[in-house]
């Protein structure tokens, strides 16, 4: 019973995507492979593990229908942000109003359209556990387009935390 069950899920996950392995830290000439889905209205995953020193090749896919933007910073970063792109909300349709943060406070920010996958390669700093995740065109971070960096080890075991804001996601929900 127990066997027939197992093997109806292995049926089941044939063809799927696979789990998400150990994390290899990246190296600048091998970066690891980091996916983030945008959708109408969250992150996916909410919650980006990564190795503080690490390269990675970060994969942006918008899954949704809006235009998205993921901000990789700290909540200096995302409030700043979230101030800039104040008045361009509800944009028009088209390309997305351009906008900008004091100097230091820009972060990482990568804006993509609907169906669209844009790829950076990155090195992640230090301060990672105190980085979070945000979209701030028109209301997508109120309604959820929120989220967090975890700062892990090699083998994926969570380092303690930093010193950054708590309670992120919980201060993002409706
Ligand atoms: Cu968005």
């Amino acid at each position: 019973m127990a066997l027939g069950l197992f093997l109806l899920l292995a049926g089941c996950d044939a063809g799927a995507v696979p789990a998400t392995p150990p994390i290899t830290p990246g190296v600048p000439g091998v970066p690891r492979q980091v996916n983030v889905i945008l959708k109408d209205y969250l992150f996916e995953p909410a919650i980006v593990d990564l190795v503080p020193g690490e390269t990675i090749r970060l994969n942006v896919v918008n899954g949704g229908l809006d235009t998205h933007e993921l901000i990789i910073g700290t909540q200096a970063v995302q409030d700043a942000w979230a101030a800039a792109e104040r008045p361009a909300a509800n944009p028009p349709p088209g390309a997305t109003p351009v906008v900008a943060v004091p100097p230091g406070l820009e972060g990482v920010r990568i804006v993509v359209g609907s169906g669209e996958i844009r790829s950076i390669t990155w090195t992640v700093p230090a301060d990672a556990g105190s980085l979070l995740l945000g979209c701030h065109i028109s209301d997508h971070y109120e309604r959820g387009m929120a989220g967090l960096v975890r700062a892990v080890g090699p083998g994926g075991t969570l380092l303690a935390p930093s010193s950054g804001p708590s309670g992120p996601i919980a201060s993002a929900a409706p």
